[in-house]
């Protein structure tokens, strides 16, 4: 099974990379047909391009090949109505361009997301940024690297990533979506309001544990994700976006020492990655006192709400 691993993770690694190329590709005909934006649907700020269809079709039919037994769920497959069960057989989850917004505005966080489940447990993740030239990838049990070399997080073990001892000194990563409803939308920066506010000057919220040293979104929750891999920032919370949004990534986050856990309330439990709400935490060596890393991991969710 350990080979096998292996060279799933070779097989998908070089995928990304095609694609990768493909996706830079079409970002220079930025207004060109190739880049054409659509929105799905009703809602406006929920964009697909022809390169999001075009690379999506490229992976399947290289993994359909490569995997004629493997089953597979693709966001813009996914959009075109086919419903799934996550089942127990080896199952690709892809997102070909992860920040189709950012993609079409130039902004360089775009990824392609590729990811593995085996027994509904992600143990292959890769996730390729081509803007910047990095690649993110792990295979469960074996470590997370970027660009095939570099251990994640950066600066493990010397000198060593500290857990931050309070949610007061984290950096936190976040994303408005594309549910701009006003209801779902309040929700979303009233939570983010409370972060950033001295504690005791917001009123609603579960709690306000607030004044974190900062709110980021980079419009990717996979390379949200890979900000805490790195160890460049502390945790990430994101309500409404999908499973190819974030299963390669959570190989990768956990593969560095990260947790992911329900996002959804003071409930810590697994995460479901299908279950659209995703709270993570980055790894770390341990805080001071006698915690252990998972403590002041589970620690840190506690006092977001
Ligand atoms: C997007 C995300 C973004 C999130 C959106 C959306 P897409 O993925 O990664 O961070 O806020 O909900 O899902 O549509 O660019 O693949």
């Amino acid at each position: 099974a350990e080979k096998n691993l292996e060279g799933y993770l070779e097989f998908a690694i070089s995928l990304a990379k095609e694609c990768g190329q493909i996706i830079l590709e079409a970002s220079k005909g930025r207004y060109s047909k190739i880049n054409k934006f659509y929105s799905k649907g009703e809602n406006p700020t929920d964009l697909v391009t022809e390169t999001d269809r075009s690379v999506e079709e490229l992976i399947k039919s290289r993994l359909n090949s490569k995997y004629p037994e493997h089953k597979f769920v693709g966001e813009e497959t996914a959009a075109a109505g086919n419903h799934y069960d996550l089942s127990d057989e080896p199952t690709w989850i892809i997102d070909p361009i992860d920040g189709t917004t950012n993609f079409i505005h130039g902004f360089p966080f775009v990824a392609v997301c590729i990811g593995l489940t085996i027994n509904k447990e992600p143990v292959i993740g890769v996730v390729f940024n081509p803007f910047l030239d990095q690649l993110f990838s792990a295979r469960k049990g074996n470590g997370a690297y970027l660009n095939l070399n570099t251990k994640l997080p950066l600066s493990s073990p010397n000198p060593p990533v500290i857990i931050p001892s309070s949610l007061a000194e984290c950096l936190v990563i976040s994303e408005f979506g594309n549910n701009r409803s006003s209801t779902t939308l309040g929700k979303k920066i009233r939570s983010v309001h409370s972060l950033l506010s001295k504690p005791g000057d917001v009123t609603w919220g579960k709690k306000n544990a607030g004044l974190v040293h900062g709110v980021r979104s980079l419009g990717s929750a996979a390379l949200d994700i890979m900000q805490l891999a790195k160890g460049e920032a502390d945790m990430f919370w994101e309500i409404g976006c999908w499973e190819w949004d974030v299963t390669a990534a959570l190989v990768i986050l956990r593969e560095s020492g990260g947790i992911m856990v329900n996002g959804n309330g003071p409930n810590e439990g697994p995460v479901d990655i299908l279950g659209r709400k995703y709270l993570a935490v980055r790894g770390g060596s341990s805080c001071a006192g006698d915690e252990t890393v998972e403590q002041s991991q589970l620690r840190l969710v506690r006092e977001l709400w």
